[in-house]
């Protein structure tokens, strides 16, 4: 008897990194289309924006023209921008950075506010419509997959490109959205091959481009390599992947300890066996909010009580939407001195009811110190399991359990608070 080879016999390992290009702003001009190739940014966290604008548009069914759509210059708030348009990128807009530096670069760019619920429609739509074709599919977050295109029929072809070529086909006639995809031997590969011909581009990626491909770029390339880990490799002169690759593995377990050591090395040779997981089930869900001036709990109590129970509302609203309860919650502060305290509970039953979750928030509320003001304020669940594999919580039940959580004498002053 003969045994039967396995499926990937004989096969190169093809394994695929997608992320979708601007994502939140690309969502932002299937709306408006009139927007295409301007530069346009996202960011200010409010719908409020162009609310007024739309709510008038759709009243009239009239088109918004260009000239009516909010301009950075004329933003007046903090926060951060969460993405930019390529045209925008051209001007040195991009993620992460403060919308008063990006007004400065960028006084002409039109500003408007992620929709999270378009977000999240999106994020779904273009995950099923790859998990049709090839479905090995890890969900790597809102906008960035990975698939294994080792057994998927034409995976193989062109080292990928007929595959990735026909999802990216797929994707944009199911949304009208383009993403970039890197096809390697393996998830770290991918990972950085996927970001080498954004926007709608593709790259193929084989263990001999390793020298020319990777090792010219920057350590932080490298996923898991992170700020800190970063910063240390620079100290120690090494900034790109071929400068950590020439380092003896000996050396890097001296200075990074034994799993990280041997794994900087590892990486740096290009080498990683991670499989590509399938239906990774969430850890935990959150909301959180950064105010637009900082809040105090005495003085600004019933704008913080507002907010508080805005983000449990959301919160017991993400939970129900993807159908999850959840044991523990949690808080999240921000001080104005950028401090974060953090809090969470472990009740005895799940729930996701927004009453519920805000109870047993604002018993974690009791137990950080209030007396500082607030920069952001978080509600967070973990514990997660699937509605209807879990005994929910009756609301009733659960504040006799609050009644007998133990709270700590300096903190029953913020019983007043919100
Ligand atoms: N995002 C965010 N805050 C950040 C970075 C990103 O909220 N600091 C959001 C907005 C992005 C989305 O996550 O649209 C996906 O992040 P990416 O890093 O993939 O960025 P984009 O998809 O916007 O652009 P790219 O074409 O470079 O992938
Ligand atoms: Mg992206």
């Amino acid at each position: 008897m003969t045994d039967l080879p396995p499926p990937s016999a004989g096969k190169l390992r093809r394994i695929a990194h997608l992320d979708m290009d601007a994502f939140f702003a690309s969502i932002e001009l299937l709306r408006y289309p009139q927007l295409k190739g301007l530069p346009v940014v996202i960011g200010g966290g409010r719908r409020k924006v162009d609310e007024a604008i739309r709510a008038d548009a759709e009243r009239a069914l009239r088109f918004i023209p260009v000239a009516e759509f909010p301009l950075l210059k004329d933003y007046v708030g903090r926060g951060v921008i969460t993405t930019a348009t390529y045209a925008a990128r051209q001007f040195g807009v991009g993620s992460a950075m403060g919308m008063m530096k990006a007004a400065k670069l960028c006084p002409q760019a039109i500003v408007l506010p992620v929709d999270f619920d378009e977000v999240r429609k999106y994020s779904r739509l273009f995950k099923s419509t790859i998990t049709e074709i090839a479905p090995q599919m890890q969900d790597r977050g809102v906008d960035e997959v990975y698939i294994d295109f080792t057994d998927v029929p034409g995976g193989q072809r062109e080292s990928g490109r007929v595959l990735a070529r026909l999802i990216q086909k797929a994707i944009f006639e199911a949304t009208g959205l383009t993403c970039s995809i890197g096809v390697a031997p393996n998830r770290l590969l991918a990972k950085m091959a996927s970001e080498f011909n954004k926007p709608n581009g593709i790259s193929i990626v084989h263990e001999a481009d390793l020298q020319d491909k990777v090792w010219p770029l920057n350590v932080r390339k490298i996923n898991g390599i992170g700020p800190k880990a970063g910063e240390k490799l620079a100290k120690l002169h090494i900034h790109t992947i071929g400068e950590l690759a020439a380092q003896d593995a000996g050396w890097l377990v001296d200075n990074f300890g034994k799993a990280t050591g041997a794994w900087m090395h590892a990486v740096a040779w290009g080498r990683d066996d991670s499989p590509v997981v399938t239906e990774s089930e969430p850890v935990s869900m959150s909301r959180e909010t950064t105010f637009e001036r900082d809040l105090h709990a005495v003085r600004d109590k019933v704008a913080l009580g507002a907010i508080f129970t805005d983000l449990c509302t959301r919160l017991a609203d993400d939970l129900q939407r993807k159908g999850y309860v959840a044991k523990t919650i949690g808080i999240k502060l921000r001080y104005d001195d950028f401090r974060i305290a953090t809090r969470d509970q472990t009740a005895e039953f799940y729930t996701s009811d927004a009453k519920t979750i805000r109870k047993i928030a604002g018993l974690c509320l009791k137990r950080v110190p209030l007396s500082q003001r607030l920069r952001l304020l978080g509600v967070r669940a973990a514990t997660l399991a699937k509605a209807g594999d879990a005994p929910v919580v009756e609301p009733n039940l659960l504040l006799a359990h609050a009644q007998r959580v133990q709270i700590a004498p300096e903190f029953i002053a913020n019983d007043q608070l919100f």
